[in-house]
């Protein structure tokens, strides 16, 4: 482990790869890596992208990152699909698609999906991306397929988040329905090439400005909404929609300038750290969130579990009177609750 914790250091791709592959099926790896590796983090810019299946995320990503690289920054790219039970298999598509990319020392693709829970995605998720600051890749951008809570949780690992929508993908706006919108700080209309995209541009207009982002009509097709900070000041930043054809490499330069223009605005207007407190704080819940499952999961067996909940179902008591039977479990409960004054 100390020698694949140096190899990353080192920005050995071999290294980088190996790691990863234990943090993804291994969570007391990821624990040991990321302890190691935690001091070495923070230096990278963490772009989320996400939207609905077949919006051209994959192509986007690989778009940005050919732009990126052109600029002389390191590009870090995980591809997350929490629908796919398979590592690999399911996202061989992407690793075609980004073959532009392949040779390219400055570059490293990882695809990962769902082994079990979703909470251990996420985990294991959060763990990659510090893999992957750690070796230095100044950019960092997550594909998260779909959109559902799964992919806002991982979401909210970035800094800046893209949410990509295209047209002929249901009549309504996709983004919307699944309440993503709200972690949206750069939209992409992709697909500009199609019949039918003006309107998804016009919709996420009307939907920024009818929502509670409240918002300012743009010239053209970009649209803008200022959003307001957690202290309720505005905190600036104009949401844009841009419409891009990703597939012929349109729309993307327009793009990373504005995933430029985002980061300056998180370290000029002092929301970076707003949003790092954020960020580990949302860490901290999910970790915190399964580590305490876990522990009821060694304390109560599986079967009585099982007859709690058809006891709850069968209405013969009810869930609150249930999941105080199963906190009873917990020795923290015993200290909260003064019957036991030194546990652990
Ligand atoms: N017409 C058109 N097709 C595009 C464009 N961008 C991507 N595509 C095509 O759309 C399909 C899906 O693209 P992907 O990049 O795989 O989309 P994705 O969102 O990553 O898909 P999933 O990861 O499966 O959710 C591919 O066949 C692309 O070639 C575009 O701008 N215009
Ligand atoms: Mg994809």
């Amino acid at each position: 482990m100390n020698e694949l914790i140096a190899g990353v250091l080192d920005g050995r791709a071999r290294a980088i790869a190996r790691l990863l592959t234990l943090v993804e099926n291994s969570e007391s790896a990821a624990e040991t890596a990321v302890t190691a590796l935690y001091p070495h983090t923070g230096q990278a810019h963490i772009i989320g992208i996400t939207g609905p299946p077949g919006s051209g995320k994959s192509t986007l990503v690989n778009e940005i990152a050919k732009r990126l690289r052109q600029q002389g920054q390191r590009v870090g790219i995980l591809a997350i699909d929490p629908s796919s039970p398979f590592t690999g298999g399911a996202l061989l598509g992407d690793r075609v698609r980004m073959r532009d990319l392949a040779g390219d020392s400055g570059v490293f693709i990882r695809s990962m999906a769902s082994r079990g829970s979703l909470g251990g995605l996420a985990q294991a998720t959060w763990a990659a991306i510090k893999v992957l600051d750690a070796a230095g890749f100044a950019k960092i951008l997550v594909e998260t397929v779909g959109a559902g809570q799964a992919e806002v949780d991982i979401a909210r690992a970035a800094h800046t988040t893209l949410v990509v929508e295209a047209p002929g993908m249901g009549d309504d706006v996709q983004a919307f329905k699944a309440g993503i919108l709200e972690i949206a700080d750069i939209l992409v209309v992709n697909k500009a090439d199609r019949p039918g995209s003006e309107r998804v541009v016009r919709s996420l207009e009307l939907m920024l400005h009818l929502g509670p982002m409240g918002g300012t009509r743009h010239h053209g097709r970009i649209l803008t909404a200022t959003i307001p900070a957690a202290n309720g000041t505005s905190s600036g930043w104009q949401i844009p929609v841009l419409p891009a054809t990703a597939s012929e490499g349109r729309g993307t330069a327009e793009l990373v300038t504005q995933i430029q223009q985002h980061l300056a605005h998180l370290q000029m207007s002092g929301e970076w750290q707003e949003r790092e407190q954020e960020r580990c704080r949302h860490e901290l819940r999910q970790l915190l969130q399964m580590r305490l499952l876990a522990r009821l999961d060694t304390a109560v067996s599986q079967n009585e579990q099982d007859a709690l909940v058809t006891a709850v179902a069968a209405r013969e008591i009810d869930p609150y009177t249930a999941v105080r039977q199963l906190l009873n479990h917990f020795p923290a409960n015993h200290e909260v609750s003064g019957k036991s004054a030194s546990t652990t």
